[in-house]
Order: C-alpha cells, then structure tokens, then sequence
C-alpha cells in the first residue's frame, strides 16, 4: 500500500514508519516538524540522540535499501498545500498523528491551550474535509487516547468507544442504542481528541469516509525491532515535565538517582502500552480497515493497566532510587480505578510485551546508557491544570 503518515517524525510516528516500510509499504511521512521547534522552545531535547528526519531516512535507505519518503507539510495551517499533496499521491491508507500531543503542554498558558486546540482540531478537520473534496477513499487511522473516556472511579470496564444504552420510548417501551462513550477529558489536549471523535463520526456518517480510532493508553520503552537496526534510527524518549510520560520519567529519574516524581498519591490508575505494540496494532488496525459507510472503528489500544505509585516502587526495585510523592500539577481524581476491554486487538493475534518483563532492558539499553545527557532542572513538571494550583508547586523532590 501507498501510506501517508502524517506526524511521522514523533514518537510513534517514527516507529511506525520504519515498521509498515519493512513489511513493503511505501512510505511518505507528512511532518511540520512542530515538535523539534517545541523542544527549541521549552529548551529541552530528546534524551536519546536525534538526528533530523532527512538523516534518519537516509541512514533507513542505506541499511534496508527501503526509501521512506518525507514531505514538509503543515496540515493545520496549509490547507491547499496538503489538499494539492493528496491529489497528486492518493495515498490508499493515511495514518494521523499530527497533533500536539502533550498534555501539560496543552495546560502551560492561554497560548499553549489556543495553539493546541488550533493546530489539533484544524489539522484533523483540514484532513476529512480534502479526503471528500477529492474523493479519496483511503482508510484513515487516527491516533486517539484513553483520556477521551475519562477514568473510571467506580470499576465498570470501558468498551470499545461504544456504550450499550436503553432509552425509554414515549409509550413507555426501552429501546437499546449504541453511542459513542460520554467524552470526559482531563486536559485541553484530551479534549481535543474528543472533538476529534465528532468529527470522525460526522464524516462517515455523511461522507462515508472509512475511518479507524486507536484509544491508545501511555506508551512507554524506546526501541522497536527497527529503531535497533542503527543507533542513528534510534526513537525519541522524552523525560521533560511536559512532554515526559509517566513512566519512562520514573526510568530516567531512577538511572540518575533523581528522586521517582509521584503526583499526589499516585492512586492515578493508567492503561499502558509498550511502544512495540503500539506499531503492531497500528499495523493490524489497517489490515482490517471498516467498509465504506460503516461507523467509526474504535479500538482500545492498550495492553495492562497499574497504578502509578505501583509503578514507581516497580521502577525504583528495578533499578533503584526512592519515590518523592510530590503536590499534583494536575486536576484529576486522587485515586480511581480502570478496567478496560481491548479484545479486538488480541482477537487479531496481538501478543503483548508485559511491563514486568521489558522493563529492566530499558533501564540498561536506554535510560542508563544516555544518562549523561539528562538537564536535571527539565525534570519537574511545572505546567498547572488551574491557576490556584501553581503556586503550591514544589518543583524540587
Ligand atoms: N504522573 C506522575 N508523575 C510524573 C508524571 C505523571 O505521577 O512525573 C501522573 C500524572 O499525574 C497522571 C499519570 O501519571 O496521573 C499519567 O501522566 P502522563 O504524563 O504519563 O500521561 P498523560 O498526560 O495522560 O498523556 C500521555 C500522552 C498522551 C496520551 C495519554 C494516554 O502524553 O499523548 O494520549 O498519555 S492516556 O493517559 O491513556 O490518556
């Protein structure tokens, strides 16, 4: 297939490309490169080091003789650019990540949250408008969030995007419905996916476009079978307070003997997914695209749940360090519970990589290995969900 991903060159996009080219795919990554400028202007890079997207393609051709093709494009911002660039390649599969996908980023300032809901929603929006205008019948596969259902307090497991609900008719019959599972987002970045998800809905209800979402937990490791081939082809890894997840933060924190930066309780129970089978998924959620007028796809691209302090003592155990429970920068619940269904993605043969079992190989392949390159001051996570929180900080553990 002819594949256009667009966001290749992040953190999952990278992975993806390099996976969907070995298995003979052709490759054109759509990319404005927004996160090499973000990482300018927060004054942070990648822990692992990183070369520019033309030396990474490069360094691919030279060790699979695969060509993976780049092109700068703003999606949010050139509208007829990337109209222009779809006509000429109608590619057969479009894969989205192009977004702004952080959400402490999203929360920083009135910026942040404007430039975030901007770049997302008009970059998504941009997409579905010219696949219609040109009646390209691609199969669009969105990367979306777990964040758009919110997280469960009381222990009922969320489905796959759609909830079952009886609704009494006037004469007092119940009639059963399936709808989309109540949004409930927790940053602004979050709720920008579930604009996302309207959007789907709307486009292949009228439009018919054939569109797939990924509700994809917190993504956590750095290499895939790929990323290994050369250390020039290696992934990013971000440790930073806005852009650092949860736990490849604890991983860096523990390899240089930080303190294990824990919000509030750590009761926050999360839905995890090591990046491996984040790029398998999305490679079995193409393979099995939704005809033409069927409703949006949905899939919950996760793999095991834990909460974070759970995670925090595995991590110090693991590779030791002592866990700081530090004030929450955050507006979300102390403690909740999660169960959630994914059986659609291991019904089409995903056999996931246990967090128990990967996670040592990443304090020694990665977290250790580049530790020399770690700004320390980048590691408190600074962004506030409310004003009345910020001054409550405690930036130093
Ligand atoms: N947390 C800590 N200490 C830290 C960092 C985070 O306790 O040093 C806590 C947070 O308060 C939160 C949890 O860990 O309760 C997860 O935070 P995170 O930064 O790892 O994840 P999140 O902000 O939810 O966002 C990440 C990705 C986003 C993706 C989302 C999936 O950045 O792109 O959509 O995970 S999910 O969380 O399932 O919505």
């Amino acid at each position: 297939m002819k594949i256009a991903v667009l966001g290749g060159d992040g953190f999952v996009g990278w992975p993806t490309s390099l996976h969907l080219s070995s298995l003979g795919h052709e490759i054109h990554i759509l990319d404005n490169l927004s996160r090499r400028w973000i990482d300018t202007e927060l004054g942070v890079q990648s822990l692992t080091p990183m070369d520019s997207i033309q030396e990474r393609t490069r360094i691919w051709h030279q060790e699979t003789g695969r060509r993976i093709h780049f092109h700068l494009i703003d999606l949010a911002r050139d509208y007829e650019v990337l109209k222009r660039w779809l006509s000429e390649n109608r590619p057969d599969a479009i894969i989205h990540f192009a977004e702004q996908r952080a959400a402490p980023y999203s929360m920083k300032s009135d910026r942040h949250k404007n430039y975030t809901v901007n770049n997302n929603v008009n970059a998504t929006h941009n997409l579905l408008n010219a696949m219609v205008e040109l009646d390209l019948d691609a199969h669009l596969v969105h990367l979306g969030t777990m964040g758009v259902y919110g997280y469960s307090t009381v222990g009922a497991a969320i489905p796959e995007g759609y909830l079952p609900v009886g609704i009494e008719t006037m004469g007092g019959a119940t009639v059963s419905q399936e709808i989309l599972y109540p949004a409930n987002p927790g940053s602004i970045y979050h709720m920008t996916k579930c604009l996302d998800q309207l959007l789907f809905q709307f486009y292949a209800k009228n439009d018919g476009v054939r569109i797939t979402d990924l509700h994809q937990g917190i993504v956590w490791g750095t290499h895939t079978e790929q990323t290994r081939l050369h250390p020039q082809l290696v992934n990013r890894f971000d440790y930073d307070g806005d852009y650092g997840t949860v736990l490849n933060r604890f991983l860096i924190q523990a390899a240089i003997g930080y303190p294990l930066t824990v919000h509030g309780t750590g009761g926050q129970t999360r839905a995890f997914i090591h990046v491996q089978d984040s790029v398998r998924c999305i490679e079995l959620a193409l393979r099995s695209a939704p005809k033409r007028g069927e409703r949006v796809k949905i899939f919950n691209q996760m793999t095991e749940t834990h909460r974070v302090r759970d995670l925090a003592e595995m991590v110090a155990r693991i590779a030791g360090g002592r866990v700081a429970y530090l004030p929450n920068p955050r507006k979300e619940a102390a403690e909740n519970d999660l169960v959630v269904r994914n059986e659609q993605f291991l019904a089409l043969g995903l056999d996931p990589i246990t967090l128990e079992a990967g996670l040592l190989s990443e304090v020694i392949d990665v977290a250790r290995k580049f530790a020399y390159r770690v700004d320390r001051s980048r590691i408190p996570a600074v962004s506030a969900w409310t004003k009345d929180i910020a001054p409550t900080l405690d930036h130093d553990p």
